[in-house]
């Protein structure tokens, strides 16, 4: 890494993150309350998770300690997509760990859970976790896509944890990587294994929340880079008036990310997959829908405007996500072959006949780049949607309809249009005063949950809407938050996805105002994250957890 420091970074590295106020005291302790069950499928959890089922919530309050204070031996593990704060997580588990007792050790697993499972780890010095103090990335340690779930995983992963002594590993993920935790928080406790394991919620996607969880790390802050950008857009989009801006935004499955950005810009069309899903819209209603808007606001004169539309779309309307399940088993069968086929039209050829009729035209109508991305599959048996230009999309069905429509009457409609995906370019920002200091809070909570000796337990942050005095952190048990769904064919124990909840309070924000945004130019400019400043302009939550909350 680069010597040079801009003016922000060496500024940042002096900030010290807020604690909440339990934190802050020297002596602490672990409250644990009353026994746990899942929501549903409890049968099948206690069996597969028979030694962590059913532990209790632990809260971390002020008290005498009941924590260890010897030298501990800590890994810590980065897993999946980048979100930002993931580094003052491991500053918060390692201060944490140090402030107890001098001598404990952090050890940082490389490239993510593979790491773990290979033994490839170094040890992190306060000399490495202060150069990354309050920073985006993820480049401390690296993260990686691996799965610690087969049994040769575990099996080395506890060989790797016995010969360096850890007595807890801390990994930091979304829903996927917290239930892999917790398997391998069960494997070590059933094999009498004293390493520990604890999660911590990552996802910029927003979708690992729940009643306990109440935000996922990184969220605050990719939301925010992204609405700075879609105002800068819109403000361009009003002193051109003559482009249409189609906006993608990362977000693999739920939508929490555009509709966030959508109550902070108020652009014109936004498109919610969630409701999409719901009311089974096809994919030619939707560019029905965006065409009606486009030639409303001309007859206004208003030949611009701004669109968003999330990155998980595809898997939400009805004819491509039945197509793409039937893809999936087709390349469950024949993948290799598939991949052995010498170009794109033997291929397309070949999906064609094995399609049903429905599904091969949709297949077919889609841009050959479409159609190649939608034959890879992710370790995690997902299609790469990040990959897939749903804007640019759009943008050839809109200008085909609008065509149409100006041949039969609508010459006064003039459609150019532009487009975005913004995904990469918030997943590593500078963390905000939120993400700081919620991260922070919650590597020290993690540190408490191994001090405690608990395993199979996600750190949480509660009451975020309010002062970090008033934070209340501790530890949540995985198999609480487990239900059981098919993946890969197979009943399997993960952690809920939390989608965007169509009765809740932000997207009736959202839907009770899109009417009006779509014709008038309601547009709000947030501006660029700030760091310094009055605290209603630097520590503002997200619009998403304030009417949550509310
Ligand atoms: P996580 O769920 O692991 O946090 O990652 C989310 C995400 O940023 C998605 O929004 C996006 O679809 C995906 O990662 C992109 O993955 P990759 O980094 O492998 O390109």
């Amino acid at each position: 890494m680069s010597k040079e420091k801009s003016a922000l970074q060496k500024a940042r590295a002096a900030y010290q993150p807020k604690l909440p106020k339990a934190l802050k005291s020297g002596c602490i302790k672990i409250e644990l309350g009353a026994p746990t069950e899942p929501a549903t499928d409890k049968q099948e959890i206690k069996n597969l998770f028979p030694n962590t089922y059913g532990q209790p919530i632990a809260t971390i309050v002020p008290g005498e300690g009941n924590l260890s204070t010897g030298a501990l031996k800590v890994g810590v593990v980065l897993s999946g997509g980048q979100a930002p704060g993931g580094h003052n997580v491991i500053a918060g588990l390692f201060d944490a760990l140090k402030a107890a007792n001098k001598d404990s050790i952090l050890y940082g697993f490389l490239k993510g859970p593979g790491g773990a499972i290979k033994g490839c780890y170094k040890e992190l010095t306060a000399e490495i976790i202060d150069e990354y103090r309050n920073t985006g990335g993820f480049d401390m340690i690296m993260s990686g896509r691996d799965k610690i779930e087969k049994p040769e995983h575990l099996a080395a992963c506890n060989a790797n944890f016995e010969a360096m002594g850890l007595d807890g590993l801390v990994i930091i993920g979304g829903d996927d990587s917290n239930t892999n935790a917790a398997v391998l928080a069960e494997h070590l406790r059933a094999i009498g294994s004293k390493t520990v394991v604890a999660g911590v919620p990552k996802t910029i996607d927003g979708d690992m929340k729940n009643q306990y969880i109440e935000a996922s790390f990184g969220f605050d802050t990719a939301s925010k880079t992204y609405s700075e950008l879609i105002g800068n857009i819109c403000r361009d989009a009003t002193s051109a008036v003559k482009y249409w801006h189609f906006v993608r935004l990362m977000g693999r499955a739920a939508s929490h990310v555009t509709l966030e950005c959508a109550l902070e810009t108020h652009p014109n069309i936004t498109l919610v997959s969630e409701e999409i899903e719901k009311k089974g819209t096809t994919l030619e209603e939707i560019v029905d829908y965006i065409c009606d808007v486009i030639c409303a606001r001309a007859d206004q004169g208003k030949n611009y405007g701004i669109l968003l539309v999330p990155e998980g779309l595809p898997e939400f309307i009805s004819d491509i996500k039945a197509m793409i399940d039937e893809l999936s088993t087709i390349l469950g069968k024949d993948e290799e072959y598939i991949r052995s086929l010498p170009d794109h039209s033997e291929r397309l050829q070949h999906i064609s006949t094995q399609l049903s009729s429905q599904s091969a035209k949709v297949y077919g109508s889609l841009p050959e780049a479409i159609q190649e991305v939608l034959l890879t599959r992710d370790s995690h048996g997902n299609v790469p949607l990040s990959q897939v230009e749903t804007e640019r999309l759009l943008i050839d069905l809109v200008s085909d309809k609008i065509r149409f429509r100006k041949a039969h009457g609508k010459d006064n409609v003039k459609f150019s249009a532009l487009s975005h995906f913004f995904g990469y370019e918030g997943r590593c920002a500078t963390p905000s005063n939120f993400d700081a200091d919620y991260t922070y809070s919650l590597g020290y909570a993690a540190a408490q949950l191994v001090r405690a000796g608990l395993t199979g337990y996600t750190a949480n942050v509660q009451n975020l809407t309010k002062s970090s005095d008033e934070w209340v952190a501790g530890g949540i048990p995985v198999t609480m938050m487990l239900n059981m769904e098919i993946r890969k064919g197979k009943s399997t124990p993960v952690i809920k996805k939390a989608l965007v909840d169509l009765d809740g309070a932000p997207f009736a924000g959202f839907a009770n105002n899109r009417k009006a945004w779509a014709i008038g130019d309601e547009y709000v400019f947030p501006g660029p994250i700030q760091y310094f400043g009055p605290s209603e302009v630097c520590d503002i939550p997200t619009r998403t957890l304030e009417l949550e909350k509310k």
